[in-house]
């Protein structure tokens, strides 16, 4: 039909028809993180405009200085979950412990994991970041208080729905519910996501290769190895792969998602466990790259498989195409060193 467009709030009323006893609260959970994204968009495409550049004077639970726009990102998507009724329970990075609902507001079946700005480090470089979302259905019964153990720290094969939002050349809203990867583009001028990405599927082997190589010296030898291989001819049809490091999670994973790849952050002699966050960070991308063909690991154990300790864990991620990912596991388990 000319001048039709499919929406984000189509798109999901049509999956939700798929479904006979939905009840339509999914639909509008994701309508609720689509609108806070619609916010934060408008300011980090404002950032150099507001004054809202610039470091806080406060940390967040990682010692990292909260810049000013992760807070603002971070209170928009409170609010915006808060008030559209359709969680028990929230979870951020930027918080220690669980952000409970206000009692003005009724509570929901679900629980919403998320890193409100990731990458915003380069928030004053005008690098692109992104939001980070990952959403389970509470397993305890609604009349019971929300379990941290039961509740939220459940593994990543049992999410309902993943996604991110990358605020780049153009805002993006990519999904999946299990069926598929969907990707949207905000248009401004409806002020709505529009279908423009879908089913999503990741090259089976890619070209590109991202990590931070400043980071070699700290790395076991098994990551050192394919490092060194990914720059000989026999990685990439008789040339090196490419190297391409944005330095923020949600860019260097949606390039590698559209064109293929592999984004690794190995744990290092600093970081024994990684850098990057499981329940908001690792989960939520591998259920996505893992829907779209791809594979998500920490070197030897399926990131979705982990069952999380605590709120905050961190993983080793080597997370895109699946072929580069069982490659680049191999090294690292020893199995072949060249
Ligand atoms: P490094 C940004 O601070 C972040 O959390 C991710 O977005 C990104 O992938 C990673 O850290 C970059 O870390 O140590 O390479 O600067």
């Amino acid at each position: 039909m000319n001048g039709f467009v499919m929406t984000l709030n189509r798109h999901l009323v049509e999956q939700e028809r798929l479904y006979p006893h939905a009840t339509g609260a999914f639909t509008s959970l994701l309508s609720d993180i689509a609108l806070a994204a619609k916010v934060i968009s408008l300011h980090v495409n404002k950032a150099g405009l507001l004054p809202i550049l610039g470091a806080t004077d406060t940390q967040n639970v990682f010692g990292e200085i909260q810049q000013k726009l992760d807070v603002f990102a971070n209170d928009a998507m409170i609010r915006s979950l808060a008030f559209g009724g359709h969680v028990c329970v929230m979870a951020s990075e930027e918080n220690e412990d669980l952000i409970p609902v206000p009692d003005e507001y009724p509570k929901g079946k679900y629980i919403c994991c998320f890193d409100p700005l990731d990458g915003s480090s380069n928030i004053d470089a005008n690098v692109s970041i992104g939001t980070i979302f990952s959403i389970f259905r509470r397993t305890t019964p609604e009349d019971q208080p929300v379990s941290l153990e039961k509740d939220v720290l459940q593994p990543g094969y049992s999410q309902v729905c993943a996604g991110y939002v990358i605020y780049g050349s153009s805002t993006m809203l990519v999904y999946t519910t299990g069926a598929g990867v969907y990707g949207f583009t905000l248009d401004p001028s409806y002020g709505s996501f529009i279908l423009s990405h879908p089913k999503i599927k990741i090259p089976s082997k890619g070209k590109i290769y991202s990590v931070n190589e400043g980071n070699f010296n700290l790395w076991d030898e098994g990551v050192q190895n394919y490092i060194r291989w990914v720059k000989t001819p026999e990685a990439n049809n008789g040339k090196p792969m490419t190297s391409r490091y944005i330095g923020s999670l949600v860019s260097d994973f949606h390039r590698n998602l559209l064109k293929g790849g592999i984004f690794l952050y190995p744990a290092d002699k600093k970081n024994k466990n990684g850098k990057l966050r499981l329940m908001y960070e690792a989960n939520p991308l591998a259920f996505i790259v893992t829907q779209a063909g791809g594979k998500a690991s920490d070197g030897f154990n399926r990131i979705l498989d982990i069952q999380p300790r605590e709120l905050h864990q961190r993983t080793p991620l080597i997370i895109g195409s699946k072929e580069d990912v069982e490659i680049a596991e191999e090294f690292i388990q020893g199995k072949r060193t060249h």
